[in-house]
């Protein structure tokens, strides 16, 4: 069997702070924003949250460009509030981790301002510098990976946008700042962290030039390894802090060798294939059932005994769950939602919750180009759409699939709106009126309350933790029907990913623990989710 952890048992819920609660009218939702919502996130039974960059920053990527790695950004408060949120996290008997974004820094962060004035500056060998690029890379937010900088001619190397200047982790003082800063927010008492495109941290010295997508090269780097052994050793074993690293680029095969304890790396980490399963060269792509549960039984022959998953299907980066993988239409976005949200809580591997999955959230219909706030989607336009290589339609079309801002839009808190008594910094989704927290809270049958009740009873029974995985109808196309089993305690999962009523065989010697129904009935339902125990 499994070693225990807690994080391995716990739930996960991630918060987005911009776009969570805003406490004082701003529009800008903030960390007493956070703390007035403590008791809706422990309502739903979670253990652990992870709360999303909240450094200073000038906001060129929604604080995923640090200016400050020991200062809270403005915007969300003070140090002080930031000690109260954690204080008041662990005394309601949760957990939090905290977004570590070291792969690269805000280009106006002490660092780089050093590093760019001169190269002889001894903050020079912080950053990655050329006297010309020694390669074609191209940024993930599109255009060249390389930057000339005025003050010397040289160029800087940006995986993401160009206020994003990469760190040199060859540099050994690099490495120890990025130790100090994380023993800076441990020592405060958090439990650990989510750490952003960590495989990209080790460059290849001999610049290769890209062959596939960017991420493939970019995430295999020589040293990656022994840098996270490196920083296991120095900062997260003496703390015994968990560890979940995003494992872009990582191709399953290889993801063992981030998460296998004997490695003594990471803890988890995020796997990219559920979320890239509607992604083609060319945006989006229709997908089919039997490609997403092969997703799942790849996983489980890939990861061992020695290595434990994670389980998301949305986070800030991707569109809203029910919209991408169930049904967003009013009959059935309730029912489709608590489908997905059974899936999350059911498979093997730790779940991550995003922030108002739990509601049922729906993309948005953007029409214009000026909707967007997300730079990766104004990069693509200036490219695609400026550059003639698309239309304004097709290109809007795709991002209404494909973009990040789905995910972004503030929480419905009430009917009213509820996130903020000013001017919200990014639109509402306008059908915050029937989908909101108010309303969720009041409803028993509602998504908010299943994800609750699933919780629960993930909690209450090792076998939906830690139990086998076995997919039990790989090839049909709309029903997921799979088994989780430790120890003689066996369950079985049916899950209708349609909307059409199937014939379905309750099995025999089974009792029905769970309907998204309520009701028992010879047919499996519309986007009918259903937890059967063996008696
Ligand atoms: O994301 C890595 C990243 O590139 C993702 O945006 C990925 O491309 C996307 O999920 C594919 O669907 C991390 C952060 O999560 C993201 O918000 C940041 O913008 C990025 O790193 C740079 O820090
Ligand atoms: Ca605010």
């Amino acid at each position: 069997g499994y070693a225990r952890a807690w994080w391995k048992e716990a739930v996960f819920y991630q918060i987005y702070p911009r776009s969570f609660c805003d406490s004082n009218g701003d529009g800008i939702g903030d960390i007493n924003g956070i703390r007035q919502k403590l008791s809706y996130i422990k309502g739903l039974g979670v253990d652990c949250i992870w709360l999303g960059p909240h450094f200073d920053s000038p906001n060129a990527d929604n604080g995923y460009d640090i200016r400050d790695y020991r200062k809270v950004m403005a915007e969300f408060g003070t140090m002080a509030e930031f000690d109260a949120l954690l204080a008041e996290v662990k005394a309601a008997g949760m957990r939090l981790i905290l977004d570590l974004v070291v792969n690269h820094t805000s280009d106006e962060h002490a660092w780089f301002v050093e590093s760019r004035k001169s190269s002889d500056n001894p903050y020079r060998d912080y950053y990655i510098w050329q006297k010309t690029p020694p390669n074609a890379w191209t940024s993930i937010f599109r255009g060249p990976a390389w930057q000339k900088d005025d003050a010397t001619g040289d160029y800087y190397l940006h995986l993401f946008h160009v206020k994003q200047p990469d760190l040199n982790w060859d540099n050994p003082k690099v490495r120890h700042e990025v130790y100090d800063v994380m023993r800076f927010w441990l020592d405060k008492g958090v439990d650990g962290f989510r750490m952003d495109v960590i495989p990209f941290v080790s460059k290849d010295p001999a610049w290769p030039e890209l062959s596939g997508r960017p991420q493939d090269t970019y995430a295999n780097g020589p040293n990656r390894d022994a840098y996270l052994q490196e920083m296991r050793r120095e900062v997260l074993e003496p703390y015994q802090a968990v560890s979940v690293g995003e494992a872009f680029g990582v191709a399953l095969a290889e993801t063992p060798k981030l998460i296998d304890e004997r490695r003594g790396e990471l803890d988890m980490a995020f796997q990219f294939d559920t979320v890239d399963i509607d992604r083609g060269p060319d945006g989006w792509r229709p997908w089919t059932l039997p490609e997403l549960k092969a997703i799942f039984t790849r996983h489980d022959a890939a990861f061992d005994r020695h290595c434990w998953p994670t389980v998301f299907f949305s986070n800030h980066d991707n569109p809203r769950i029910v919209s991408r993988y169930g049904d967003d239409h009013p009959d059935w976005r309730v029912r489709s939602a608590q489908v997905m949200a059974t899936l999350l809580l059911t498979l093997r591997g730790t779940p991550f919750i995003y922030q108002g999955d739990e509601l049922g959230m729906t993309n948005v219909t953007f029409r214009d180009i000026a909707q967007f706030d997300d730079i990766w989607t104004k990069n693509a336009w200036r490219e695609e759409v400026e550059g003639g290589r698309t239309t304004p339609e097709a290109f809007i079309a795709n991002q209404n699939k494909v973009s990040r801002d789905h995910a972004r839009t503030p929480m419905p808190w009430t009917a009213d709106g509820g996130f903020t008594t000013g001017t919200p910094w990014f639109a509402l989704n306008p059908n915050y009126t029937d989908i909101n927290a108010e309303a969720a809270l009041a409803d028993p049958n509602s998504v908010y309350h299943a994800y609750a009740r699933l919780i629960a009873l993930r909690n209450a029974h090792p076998a939906l933790v830690y139990g086998d995985y076995r997919d039990a109808l790989p090839h049909d196309d709309k029903l997921f029907v799979y088994e989780r089993s430790l120890d003689g305690d066996v369950w079985m999962i049916a899950l209708n990913f349609s909307c059409d009523a199937s014939v379905f065989l309750a099995p025999t010697g089974f009792d029905l623990v769970l309907s998204n129904y309520g009701t028992a009935d010879r047919h499996l339902r519309g986007w009918e989710a259903r937890i059967y125990r063996k008696l």
